[in-house]
């Protein structure tokens, strides 16, 4: 049973009508077991509690869409009484159920929390509720350490001590690692289990391969012979930077490793006290165990549908026939997807956005893989956002332009941070104007190496206007204009705010346009579509800044960036030589919103780049 969600499904009930057709079912079952736990909670009827328990099962193994049924259909399902088909008919027509957030504003939103809670069902959750009045997790950490639960009915010391435990996990495992921590740690895992004899193909799966912008856990998949499983097994468990065993069984472990598993292996930056799961499947089910973890859940439950709607099943084994249980195709994803009749998804469009259909047309149309190829790494010829030890960054211009050759980039841009940034010394006029001479200098030096251009990653500040004057804009090559204060300012005003930047007619690049930290600070929320028709009007680019803090724009907004047709470029905003390396969760973030090299201004050659440039300039 699961509890998971329930903030996001609150919203759901609300508001989100799209992709009603695809996930009536998951959604609906969601709010009926969440209905279910509230109404034990309050202490309900038990046959009401069943039966929305029931209801909850039924719709979560369904494979026919309730949306599309009237009520003698839903009727017929078995499980399904009136009262349930009426609401899922309600539902379907209306996108929400008031009786769920009714019976939801029952209850305190702390005390619903606790449910997702493992080992809190709803029967101890109404005793600390009702019977000792805890009305949070704050509350019932308190009262955990204090004793006092150990009067109320059935609350044991042991009972306690395993309540305290499951706080404690539900707490690390309610952290989610950012791409950039996730990564290195994923990587590390695989060279380990690489070299194992008895490994024959290893991969993770995921989140992580779906290039997610952040990772609850890491998804080891490795096919061997069935006998070698538990040798994979051992070495697993044995690796260096576990910490704790959390499960060890013949082919399937989950460890979490210790907080500071980057000291220890010395290779690893981040990720610590993240769980890990490890599966060991035969060859022939690689492919199709490899799509079962890669994900996400919702592709999952769009692919089988359609296995199902020709005679066939999906999973982690395979794609087999019903009838004569033949197993059709599980050795590559390659064979699965094409049996299908789909085109090969990449993983990062595997979130049911539209990628089934994609890759249906894709495959009719005789191609490999869905859609157009998705711009790659190596695509980008270009770093446009970089600081040098004139404001905050560690390099030299020189230094920096010569890193940026060394990546095969035949064009950097020096954009340090402009005067209103006083803590990381943005340049005064005066001092952006020696700036200029100096990076000029250095162009001069390393012409025929790499086109270094002159720039300055200007403030936006709280009215929109930028941090130089327009006499001195018209120096630069490049301008990124970024909000690095006001960011908590009501999205009408930061709209107006942002309109005004794009307006300038030196502004090149909008750089993090809501200026939010992963985890750490929402940022500004303004009219993205306003933005972008501005931005595409003027032909200037909105950055994804490729930090892993940041990944902003983030993948919905570039998505819808690309739709609006503006140009995304993709920078890594470097403040030293580690920060080059978050190019690749840039491009990810950019394979997540289907963008090609043709999207990106990165990706231009020297003399289109060139004339972008200049064409900016309006
Ligand atoms: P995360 O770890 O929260 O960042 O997200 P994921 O997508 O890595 O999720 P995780 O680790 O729980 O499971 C890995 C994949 O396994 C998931 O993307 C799809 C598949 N999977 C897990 N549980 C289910 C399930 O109940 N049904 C289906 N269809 N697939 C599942
Ligand atoms: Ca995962
Ligand atoms: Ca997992
Ligand atoms: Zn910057």
């Amino acid at each position: 049973m699961t509890h998971r969600g329930y903030a996001g499904f609150q919203t759901c009930v609300g508001r989100c009508k799209l992709g009603l057709m695809s996930q009536t079912n998951a959604k609906l079952s969601r709010i009926f077991q969440q209905m279910a736990d509230v109404l034990e909670v309050l202490g309900a009827n038990r046959f009401k509690v069943i039966a929305f328990q029931k209801a909850a099962r039924v719709l979560g193994e369904l494979t026919d869409d309730v949306a599309g049924m009237d009520s003698k259909e839903l009727r017929s399902i078995e499980g399904i009484g009136k009262g349930m088909a009426d609401r899922i008919e309600e539902f379907a027509e209306t996108g929400g159920l008031p009786e769920a957030i009714e019976l939801f504003d029952k209850v305190p939103p702390g005390v619903v929390k606790m449910l997702d809670i493992p080992g809190l069902g709803p029967k101890t959750v109404s005793i600390l509720w009702r019977d000792a009045g805890l009305e949070d997790m704050a509350q019932l950490t308190a009262a955990l350490d204090t004793g006092e639960l150990e009067e109320l009915p059935g609350f044991g010391k042991k009972k306690i001590e395993n309540i305290k435990k499951n706080l404690a996990f539900a707490e690390q495992a309610g952290k989610r690692a950012k791409i950039g921590e996730a990564m290195p740690l994923a990587l590390w895992f695989v060279e380990q289990l690489k070299q194992l004899k008895q490994v024959k193909q290893i991969q993770y799966a995921g989140s992580l391969r779906r290039g997610k912008e952040t990772i609850g856990d890491l998804d080891l998949l490795v096919a061997a012979n069935e006998k070698d499983a538990g040798a994979i097994m051992d070495a697993f468990v044995g690796l260096e930077v576990v910490a704790d065993v959390i499960a060890r069984g013949e082919t399937k472990s989950s460890i979490r490793t210790n907080e500071d598993s980057g000291g220890k292996s010395g290779v690893i930056s981040g990720g610590g006290g993240m769980q890990v799961d490890l599966r060991v499947v035969p060859t022939a089910s690689y492919g199709a165990a490899l799509m079962y973890f890669t994900g996400s859940k919702e592709h999952n439950v769009r692919l089988r549908e359609r296995a199902v709607s020709m005679g066939m099943k999906l999973n982690e084994w395979g794609l087999i026939k019903t009838d004569s249980e033949k197993v059709v195709a599980g050795k590559t994803e390659e064979e699965v997807f094409k049996a299908l009749k789909l085109a090969w998804v990449p993983p990062e469009l595997r979130e049911d956005r539209g990628e089934v259909a994609l890759a249906e047309s894709s495959h009719k149309a005789g191609d490999a893989i869905a859609g157009p190829p998705l711009i790659e790494v190596s695509d980008i010829k270009a770093e446009l956002h970089t600081h040098t030890t004139a404001s905050d960054g560690m390099w030299s211009i020189e230094e920096l332009a010569l890193a940026a050759a060394e990546r095969g980039f035949h064009t950097v841009a020096i954009t340090d941070h402009s005067k209103g940034q006083v803590q990381a010394n943005g340049l005064s006029d005066e001092r952006l104007e020696k700036h200029i001479v100096a990076i000029r200098k250095v162009a001069e030096k390393l012409k025929g190496k790499i086109i270094v251009l002159a720039g300055s990653e200007v403030d936006i500040l709280a009215d929109g206007r930028l941090d130089y004057p327009d006499s001195l804009l018209k120096e630069l090559d490049v301008v990124v204009a970024s909000p690095h204060a006001a960011l908590s300012q009501e999205p009408a005003k930061c709209t107006t705010r942002f309109l005004k930047a794009i307006e300038s007619p030196y502004v090149t690049i909008m750089g993090h346009p809501t200026g939010r930290l992963i985890g750490r600070r929402e940022g500004l929320s303004p009219d993205m579509g306003a933005l972008f028709k501005a931005a595409a009007e003027r032909g200037i680019a909105m950055e994804i800044n490729a930090n892993h803090w940041r990944l902003d724009l983030r993948d919905t907004h570039a998505k819808a960036a690309i739709a609006a047709g503006v140009k995304l470029a993709i920078n890594t905003d470097a403040h030293r030589l580690a920060n080059l390396d978050h190019l690749q969760y840039g491009v990810l973030t950019a394979r997540r919103a289907g963008a090609t090299k043709k999207n990106v201004v990165n990706c231009m050659t020297k003399a289109a780049l060139a004339k972008w440039l200049k064409s900016t300039r309006t």
